[in-house]
């Protein structure tokens, strides 16, 4: 595949010791030929030199020429180490533009990484798990997955499918040498086909939580304090606090490492009947948050007590048969504080805090005892949601597969379902795509990966 040429700044923005500036496509050897005045380069070597915009001398740099296929992307690269001051990088990075580059897009390395068959999707996502990993787990996932870990198992499942679908080509195609009644033993193969690959969606939702964090959401009505607690447990001042009811309009996330469990922490409206429309937006954002959360904590205001308004968010999260909720009764540090005694209806575990003096340590353990149990990974598991979907589809078309062999089709209709399956396998490795999902997906990469 024939691409222009890109280039991006691969370090962080900012003052340290060295930058790196990558340079991937057809003109990084005439780049390198110009801005180091040196002809044919050796691959693989580490240069020390000069860099040059025409005469003029930019930066001393170190670099390397890496030639089409054995680079990242699998197309000729140059990469070259400089200062690391924001503006000598800047520099750099302008000289590489203005010989013959233009700027990567986010992601666009791995991209192309993927394209000219030098990884899979999937590993493609576990480098950008990795860099993104804030707790152990999550970089012990993304780390096996690098290793192809959870890649051997796909391609397993993929190479029995070909091998069942090219089974049923020979039979279609040699049909007297058949017997037409064995459906017991293509069955049986699929039942292993599809045991394995159940296994496999039954640890991907550990998966998930490991490297996108479980999703937790902080509900309650307005002015409970949900805001301060949002802020005593990421132990910085993200969100803004105010004795406003209705102050937070739009569902606020962010990640911590709890003990080491990934959580995604998600600030939520505060809950009540409004007229405001804004607001009613923002009160829908919650109930859906609710709805899609993993662990729910309800937050009382302890200086008004358990009013209509709790009860009927109490209703609502009831009605969704939360395992993980906790009824947190705010404000205890507060003078007006009003003892409550919890209905007996209730039965979540309870906690009393005090958000605003950071008196949050109870309702930590809490939450690590509902969830230490989530973190146990010992096998190579699917990080995320598209990848879980994609191989929810293949199982869909596996189940179909068996169900009409089972209601006595013929293979011909039976080879439609498997073919099926072969394609959402391929999806979910990237071999078959369409840009549009490849673009949304590297997207949320950084510039210069
Ligand atoms: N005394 C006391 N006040 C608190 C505590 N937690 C929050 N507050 C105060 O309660 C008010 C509301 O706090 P927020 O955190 O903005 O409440 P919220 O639930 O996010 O409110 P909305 O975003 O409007 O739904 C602020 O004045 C906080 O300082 C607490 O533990 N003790
Ligand atoms: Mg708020």
């Amino acid at each position: 595949m024939i691409f222009d040429t890109i280039a991006a700044v691969s370090s962080p923005l900012g003052q340290g010791a060295v930058a790196v500036v990558r340079v991937s496509g057809s003109e990084s050897r005439n780049i390198a030929e110009k801005i180091f005045v040196k002809k044919n380069p050796t691959v693989k070597h580490m240069y020390y030199g000069m860099l040059y915009e025409g005469a003029a001398l930019i930066d001393e740099v170190t670099w390397v020429f890496h030639q089409n296929p054995f680079s990242f992307t699998g197309e000729d690269m140059l990469e070259v180490f400089c200062h690391g001051g924001r503006l000598i990088t800047q520099k750099v990075f302008e000289t590489i533009i203005k010989s013959g580059a233009r700027q990567a897009l986010p992601g666009e390395f791995s991209f192309r990484a993927v394209l000219n068959g030098k990884m899979d999707l999937i590993k493609a996502e576990s480098i950008n798990d990795m860099i993104t990993a804030k707790t152990d787990n999550a970089l012990k996932v993304a780390s096996a997955n690098l290793n192809n870990g959870i890649s051997i198992q796909i391609k397993e499942i993929k190479d029995m499918l070909m091998y069942f679908a090219a089974a049923i080509e020979v039979e279609l195609d040699y049909p007297e040498d058949f017997e037409q009644d064995d459906s017991s033993e293509k069955i049986s193969n699929l039942n292993r086909i599809i045991s394995k690959t159940e296994s496999i969606l039954k640890s991907a939702q550990n998966g998930i939580a490991a490297v996108q964090g479980i999703k937790t959401c902080i509900v309650g009505k307005p002015n409970s304090g949900k805001s301060t607690l949002l802020n005593a447990l990421l132990k910085t001042e993200r969100a803004i606090v105010s004795p406003l009811a209705g102050t937070t309009r739009d569902t606020i996330e962010e990640n911590i490492s709890l003990f080491g469990i990934n959580l995604r922490l998600i600030d939520t409206a505060g809950i009540r009947q409004t007229d405001d429309e804004i607001e009613s937006l923002g009160i829908e954002r919650s109930k859906k948050a609710i709805e899609q959360s993993e662990m729910v904590i309800f937050v009382i205001d302890g200086e008004t007590g358990f009013v209509q308004e709790d009860k009927d968010l109490y209703d609502f999260v009831a009605s969704q048969e939360k395992d993980n909720v906790i009824l947190v009764i705010n404000k205890k540090d507060s003078a007006s504080f009003v003892k409550w005694e919890v209905p007996s209806y209730i039965t979540w575990k309870t906690v009393e805090v005090s958000a605003l003096k950071n008196d949050i340590s109870e309702l930590e353990k809490i939450m690590y005892g509902m969830l230490c149990d989530k973190v146990e990974i010992n096998e190579p598991v699917l990080t995320n949601q598209r990848q879980k979907q994609a191989l929810l589809n293949a199982h869909e078309a596996m189940l179909a597969a068996k169900s009409s062999y089972m209601q006595g089709y013929t293979s011909d209709v039976i080879m439609i379902d498997i073919k099926k399956a072969v394609q959402a396998v391929n999806e979910l490795m990237g071999a078959d795509y369409t840009q549009d999902l490849l673009e949304s997906i590297f997207s949320n990469f950084c510039v210069g990966k």
